[in-house]
């Protein structure tokens, strides 16, 4: 994982560092960052060490301004952009990460920026962050699974206000609406965010990994399915 480019990976003591890092391009998200994401995640599943991961993006202005639109517009035709994305399915990978992830985000979160944040368990923001859904105003539909995880996240009406309109947020509407957990001041942010993930790596990992799993599987159930998985994940802390 030491030739990565587009990402840096660390790990201190029970914590994991994944920091997008293309800041000259605005930390845009491309095949060799989605690659690179993919072997970490990758790492971070297997790796019982970490507790509490920190995802954040290099530089001063963004945390990542959406796909790299260089490389979108010479991609290669539709059928052989899926067969790769299923062969390397990023946003599953993210889906499926048992231990919390933590978003630290500034400046500019656009497209595949906000949806990779979505995927994250707590979003912390500095004040100076924007947040914006651009895909309908190009044409497209977010591709990272924003139509989905965005309402699970924000009311309805406000994912939609975000889909529809292509509407930038600041980042006390941002925490209006909770898209983001808390705003913070920019020189605080990391430290904020790794003060909340030491706190959360210094609890019982098996808690910790069994109340987010409750809660992100039964979000999807019923509550009486929900209540079964509360129930036999209980379970198995106390056996
Ligand atoms: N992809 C590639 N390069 C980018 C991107 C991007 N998304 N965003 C910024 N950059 C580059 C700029 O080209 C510029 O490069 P250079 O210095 O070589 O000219 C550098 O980053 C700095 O950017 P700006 O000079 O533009 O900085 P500003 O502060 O003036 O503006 C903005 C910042 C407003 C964020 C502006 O850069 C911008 O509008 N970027 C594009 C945002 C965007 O629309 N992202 C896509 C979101 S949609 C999505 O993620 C789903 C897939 C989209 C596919 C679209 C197909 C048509």
């Amino acid at each position: 994982m030491s030739d990565f480019e587009a990402i840096i990976y660390e790990k201190r003591d029970h914590l994991a560092y994944v920091t997008l890092n293309r800041p000259k391009a605005l930390n845009a998200y491309n095949i060799r960052m989605r690659d690179e994401l993919f072997e970490a995640l990758g790492a971070i599943r297997d790796d019982t060490e970490v507790r509490v991961v920190i995802l954040k993006g290099a530089g001063e202005k963004a945390f990542c301004a959406g796909a790299d639109l260089t490389e979108f517009l010479s991609a290669p035709p539709p059928v052989f952009a899926r067969t790769a994305r299923f062969e390397r399915d990023i946003w599953k990978r993210f889906s499926e990460m048992r231990v919390p992830f933590i978003a630290a985000m500034q400046g500019y979160v656009l497209g595949s920026g906000i949806e990779m944040s979505l995927y994250c368990d707590i979003r912390l923001c500095s004040e100076d962050a924007q947040f914006g859904l651009p895909e309908v105003t190009l044409g497209i539909i977010p591709a990272a699974g924003g139509s989905q995880t965005l309402p699970r996240t924000v009311r309805r009406s406000a994912a939609l206000d975000m889909l529809l309109s292509g509407r930038w947020l600041k980042a006390e509407e941002a925490l209006r609406i909770k898209l983001i957990n808390r705003v913070l001041p920019r020189a605080q942010l990391l430290a904020e965010a790794e003060k909340l993930a030491e706190k959360i790596a210094g609890y019982d990992p098996a808690a910790v990994i069994a109340a987010k799993q409750a809660v992100t599987r039964g979000l999807d159930a019923s509550l009486a399915e929900g209540l079964q998985i509360e129930r036999r994940l209980g379970l198995t802390l106390t056996a």
